[in-house]
């Protein structure tokens, strides 16, 4: 019987890496960077999770002429807390809706005594401003754990998310299973050694996602979804 359910967010709760890469420009033109991330480039960019890890990764692969600032980690965390700025105010304006059958699922699952959890490589603060509109105020009351951004030395593909989440739960990794929506994040999940379920967008539809339990476009057929999962939920 299937304990706790761990829910990535960016992508898999809802569909946001369009409002962080729109943020990300918002920070790059704030600071003066002649910078733009459009869709084809942060596709590209998308191979590395964490937003300051991205940053370092577009300097270091894709810009050939940027000298770096001495205090350059500094530097990577004042660009990046000017773009969570602009994320948590898109999200909180409700730019961005929960993903078909999100909302059903985190209530299906909690009213029917399932432990929810969150496994995620973005920040505390995105987080929060997603799911006080997603699921009101009280939001965190249905998560017994929520794990994210950087609290764990290696952000995924690497399991260490996971990893946490389940320590923190106290449950095994078959007592659990996980939504995923990205290759790296399947990795990371399957690396932990929890049976995961795709939802694909359009950032990750040609991704590769060997070993997942199922692969869905979304969960807005969510009988299916328990059928698949093996979840004895109401629908
Ligand atoms: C997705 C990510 C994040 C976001 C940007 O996280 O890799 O880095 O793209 O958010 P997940 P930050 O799919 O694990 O939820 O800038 O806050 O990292
Ligand atoms: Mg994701």
């Amino acid at each position: 019987m299937i304990k706790a359910i761990i829910f990535d967010v960016d992508g898999t709760l809802a569909d946001t890496e369009e409002g962080h890469r729109v943020s990300f420009n918002k920070a790059f033109a704030d600071a003066g960077l002649d910078w733009n991330w459009d869709a084809a480039l942060y596709d590209k960019l998308l191979k590395v999770t964490g937003g300051k890890e991205r940053i370092k990764y577009f300097i270091s692969d894709f810009l050939t002429d940027f000298s770096k600032p001495a205090d350059f980690d500094d530097f990577v965390k004042n660009l990046h807390a000017i773009k969570t700025q602009h994320y948590t105010t898109m999200i909180g304006n409700g730019n961005v809706p929960l993903r078909p059958g999100i909302k059903q699922l985190i209530h299906d699952a909690h009213a029917a005594g399932i432990t929810l959890a969150i496994a995620t490589t973005t920040t505390p603060e995105n987080v929060s401003a997603l799911l006080e509109v997603g699921l009101g105020k009280k939001w965190a009351d249905l998560f017994a754990v929520n794990g994210c951004g950087d609290i764990v030395p290696h952000k995924k593909p690497a399991p260490d998310i996971y990893f946490w989440v389940l320590e923190k739960l106290g449950l095994k990794a078959s007592d659990c299973i996980a939504l995923e929506d990205s290759e790296n994040g399947l990795h990371a999940s399957l690396g932990a050694g929890i049976k995961t379920y795709i939802t694909t967008n359009h950032y990750t539809r040609n991704h590769n996602f060997e070993g997942a339990a199922a692969v869905f476009d979304d969960l807005s057929d969510l009988t299916m979804f328990y059928q698949s999962a093996g979840l004895a939920l109401p629908r």
